[in-house]
């Protein structure tokens, strides 16, 4: 089943920029810790080797699999050398780098999640997902500058209702970029809050709802239940939605963001990903194992704590911002 109703496709602010010279500056000092981590162990093993020999390929092997790009996209890199060099076509080191890098980016290449699109006059509505701390609060403020920048009328919707600090950290967002927030009394029923912030969204004529959720609840019911119950009842209230489900990865976290996303995907289902803390870790490889073990493509990475510190992913980009 093909669910793509009818897809908007000019928000070029959700699109890098190619030809914005600061942010790449800013995406590869981001990128700093992991190019001298992973990328940089790889550059100091093909330094000034002239040939691809046993011990070159055994310390390359060591270094895929001590760098958080996760076992299974390791292999993958591992057969299609070993099969280039079984077949001749590869030479030397040069070479091998290349082909690592080409490999890397078809990685990261993941073609887009099918899900529903909004039909004309209604509103996106993306529900943003994820356990407590990993930057949901933070991205949905940093992403709704952006779609204000693209034009969009955008509604914030507080969802996360059992901590008071949660609201209020989003009522702030609102104001510092000029979103609506729909927010009801601590303690109210997350759904419900849903429910009517979709039924103002449809009224107020906003573009775009942005659903913020609780990573821990504090009462006995099930966070997931909680979540999929969140999604049902927009579905109700506006068919399709909500249209795109994000789920924010601490890339700080290494591996353990890879479980987390497999979990969230199985139980409530996942569109895009959005990767944050970047700026503080060298495991951004981590990247590379989400991209090739899920399937769902990185939409954002965050490189900071700043309202202009959400990049629109790119794999080019990426690639190029890891590799010296
Ligand atoms: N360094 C860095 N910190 C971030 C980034 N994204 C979020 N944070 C910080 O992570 C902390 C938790 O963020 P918050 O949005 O409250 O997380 P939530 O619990 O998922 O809503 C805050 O101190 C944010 O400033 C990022 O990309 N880089
Ligand atoms: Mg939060």
């Amino acid at each position: 089943m093909v669910k793509i109703f009818s897809k908007d496709n000019n928000d070029k602010k959700l699109k890098p920029d190619k030809d914005d010279k600061g942010f790449i500056k800013k995406l590869w000092h981001g990128l700093s810790k992991t190019r001298s981590g992973f990328t940089g162990r790889l550059d100091r093993l093909f330094l000034g080797k002239k040939k691809i020999n046993q011990e070159l390929l055994e310390e390359l092997e060591e270094i895929l699999f001590t760098s958080d790009i996760g076992v299974a996209a390791c292999r993958e890199l591992l057969e299609s050398i070993m099969e280039k060099i079984a077949r001749k076509e590869l030479n030397n080191p040069e070479q091998l780098k290349n082909l690592l890098k080409e490999q890397i980016l078809l990685f990261l290449k993941t073609p887009p999640v099918e899900h529903y699109y909004p039909k004309k006059g209604e509103p996106l509505v993306i529900m943003v997902i994820g356990v407590n701390g990993v930057g949901k609060t933070t991205t949905i403020g940093k992403a709704a500058r952006l779609f204000k920048e693209g034009g969009k009328k955008v509604m914030l919707v507080a969802a996360d209702t059992f901590r008071a600090a949660a609201v209020e950290q989003l009522v702030i967002w609102g104001q510092r970029v000029g979103a609506d927030v729909v927010k009801q009394g601590t303690g109210a029923d997350s759904s419900a809050v849903v429910f009517d912030a979709i039924s103002a969204a449809l009224s107020r004529k906003n573009d775009v709802v942005l659903i913020d959720t609780a990573g821990r609840l504090h009462t006995k019911t099930n966070l997931m239940e909680e979540l999929a119950k969140i999604k049902r009842v927009a579905g109700s209230k506006l068919q399709g939605a909500p249209h795109e489900v994000w789920l924010v990865l601490d890339a700080t976290t290494g591996q353990n963001a890879i479980s987390q996303a497999e979990l969230f995907n199985k139980v409530i289902g996942v569109t895009d990903i959005i990767l944050t803390k970047l700026d503080g870790t060298a495991k951004g490889g981590i990247v590379i194992g989400i991209s090739q073990q899920l399937g769902i493509p990185v939409k954002f990475i965050g490189i900071g704590e700043k309202i202009e510190d959400l990049h629109p992913f790119d794999a080019e980009e990426f690639v190029e911002a890891i590799f010296y």
